[in-house]
């Protein structure tokens, strides 16, 4: 299955790549930060098509366009072009993201960066991985962690409490840094590149494949209150090398 997964995040990952006339094709969604391309339909209509000839008896819950009814006990969450934005500015800094959920819990997932060709990886119990090699989290301690930023663009309420969880681990913490792609900054701190990231909240589709990724990588993922991950709903994201995790708690 995680084979087959990873033929096909690479396929979308090449339409993503070769993209041409982009910013033509690009109308707001739910307000003027929230992007969609008639790329991200098009990857998603490929995606899914592929993954249900593989697992018929799954649901598919992917960003763009309806979502089926979540009855079933597999269910791919798919995020077509994670970081649309990126993309749609020629910020090379997107992906495609893939996991497929039994029971609610991720048991596989694949994160593709089309522009550093890299392709994360994971099955539970079984490691993390970047094209084929293992990866694994730093060890850096507090005072040396990089944070990645989440900002919940597309709900400003959020704004406040965003900026004040950034200003303490700056103040604890090394440096931050925001990128736009949740995805692809979970696969960083598994790579052990960085050691935290955050967001006050996100959907589904934009941490069900990294959290996976994370924890097989020696990482751990929570809420910002500590409780676990929700892959059903909109949920807050807090993911660690683990050795930063207790340190940092409680920022909620
Ligand atoms: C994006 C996330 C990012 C978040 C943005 C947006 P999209 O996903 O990756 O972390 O801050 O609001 O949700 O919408 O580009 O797939």
């Amino acid at each position: 299955m995680l084979e087959k997964m990873m033929q096909i995040v690479r396929e979308a990952g090449e339409m993503v790549r070769t993209a041409r006339d982009i910013e033509e094709n690009t109308h707001e969604k739910s307000n003027f930060a929230d992007l969609v391309t008639k790329y991200d339909v098009a990857v998603q209509a490929l995606v899914r098509e592929k993954l249900l000839a593989l697992l018929p008896e799954a649901d598919f819950y992917g960003e763009e366009g309806e979502k089926d009814a979540m009855t079933k006990s597999w269910r791919f969450i798919v995020d077509p072009i994670d970081g649309t934005t990126n993309f749609v500015r020629h910020l090379h800094y997107s992906n495609t993201a893939i996991a497929l959920v039994k029971d609610g819990h991720v048991e596989y997932a694949v994160v593709y960066d089309p522009y550093a060709d890299e392709l994360f990886s994971a099955q539970r119990g079984k490691g993390a991985f970047c094209n084929g090699r293992p990866i694994h989290v730093s060890d850096n301690d507090v005072k040396h962690a990089l944070t990645l930023c989440g900002s919940t663009i597309y709900d400003r309420s959020y704004t406040d409490w965003s900026f004040s969880i950034m200003r303490r681990l700056y103040d604890l913490g090394m440096d931050y840094r925001r990128f736009g792609a949740a995805e692809l900054d979970f696969c960083q701190v598994a790579a052990g590149r960085c050691e935290v990231f955050f967001e006050c909240c996100l959907n589904p589709w934009d941490f069900a494949a990294g959290s996976l990724i994370l924890e097989e990588a020696g990482g751990r993922v929570t809420q910002l209150d500590g409780s676990p991950l929700d892959v059903s709903a909109p949920c807050s994201v807090f993911a660690t090398n683990g050795r930063c995790h207790s340190a940092l708690a409680q920022l909620d």
